[in-house]
């Protein structure tokens, strides 16, 4: 999907002639017209007045990929978008271009996931234009062991960007939440591609609620799902949420592949709706009760039991 050829001459701060638009681009008044019409389609304000010509009145909160891209601050990140109003799962759309060799980085999103996928077959409810469902393609050259804390790392990345944008402070649980105010409003769910001892490609998918309000989720989520415009009784711009995702993403992803993951368990540590609390963890058919006393350096969850005993949680589900 191309950016509009008049965006790049058209600004907010100054009119335009049709006369000069139609010179720059090199085609008549009517098709300048038309172009505009396209514009506006695409949810654009552009302002008309007789005698001076147009300007852009109004951006919209829409995920296009040349508004993500201007102002990105990441080098390979969402250097290559594919954008999808709406999509059944965009882990899905990542998943089937992996045979096309993607570079690393590239982002696949949409406005709407009509079979938004969490884990283990569940749903992930994906409104559209109301939220963030994205999925980076990723070719971590990290040792396989460290993998599992990939999911960590990009709690962590979202929740900086979260805190970025918004000053809100949501807490990351364990495994692959983010919560604000006790809500869900973060799933992250990440799936690999490859051989038992070599990742080929890893997709990380993370679906954010954004501008949700109550009514947004299905029934059964209104008591657990919420939004950060729930809790800041405001909208957010989407476009500067996700640009900051992949900031920090790249930022927390280039800094474990150096140097290992000691930093983003730390500040998973600090920010954690986990630990310190008792907790019971579904794994498969056996569920483990304990307090979650620690998060162990390769990822694991330490549970202390009531016997005293002290155990790692790799996988599983807080319930
Ligand atoms: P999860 O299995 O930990 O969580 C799924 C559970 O969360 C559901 O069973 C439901 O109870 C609850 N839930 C569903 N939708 C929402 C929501 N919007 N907000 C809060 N709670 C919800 C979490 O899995 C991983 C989710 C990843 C979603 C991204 S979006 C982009 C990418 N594409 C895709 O299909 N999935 C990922």
């Amino acid at each position: 999907m191309e950016a509009p050829r008049l965006l790049k001459y058209l600004t907010e701060s100054s009119f335009l002639s049709g006369e000069a638009v139609a010179n720059r681009l090199n085609i008549s008044r009517a098709a300048v017209w038309k172009e505009i019409e396209a514009l506006r389609r695409l949810g654009y304000e552009v302002e008309a007045v007789p005698n001076k010509g147009y300007r852009l009145a109004g951006r919209p909160d829409r995920l296009y990929p040349w508004e993500i891209q201007s102002g990105l601050d990441a080098e390979f990140m969402g250097r290559e978008i594919h954008y999808f109003a709406s999509i059944d799962s965009t882990n899905n759309a990542a998943k089937a271009m992996l045979g096309n060799g993607p570079p690393e980085g590239t982002l696949v999103l949409a406005e709407e996931q009509t079979t938004g996928r969490g884990r283990m077959g569940r749903f992930w409810s994906s409104a559209p234009d109301k939220g963030i469902w994205m999925s980076l393609i990723l070719r971590p050259r990290i040792p396989v062991a460290d993998l599992p804390k990939m999911t960590i790392l990009t709690g962590v990345a979202v929740r900086r960007a979260i805190v970025e944008a918004t000053g809100m402070e949501p807490l990351i649980k364990w495994p692959n939440d983010i919560l604000l105010d006790g809500r869900k409003i973060c799933g992250i769910l990440a799936e690999l591609s490859g051989e038992i001892d070599r990742v080929a490609f890893l997709v990380m998918g993370m679906g954010i609620n954004v501008n949700h309000e109550k009514h947004d989720f299905p029934e059964e989520l209104r008591e657990k799902a919420g939004s950060l415009a729930m809790t800041e009784g405001k909208p957010f711009s989407r476009v500067e949420l996700v640009r900051l995702a992949l900031k920090h993403f790249e930022d927390t992803y280039q800094q474990a592949c150096q140097n290992g993951f000691s930093d983003v368990l730390s500040e998973c540590r600090r920010y954690s709706a986990t630990l310190g609390r008792t907790v019971t963890i579904r794994e498969g058919s056996r569920e483990i009760t304990g307090l979650a006393e620690a998060l162990g350096d390769d990822g694991g969850l330490i549970l202390r039991l009531s016997s005293g005993e002290s155990i790692p949680v790799y996988a599983g589900e807080m319930i």
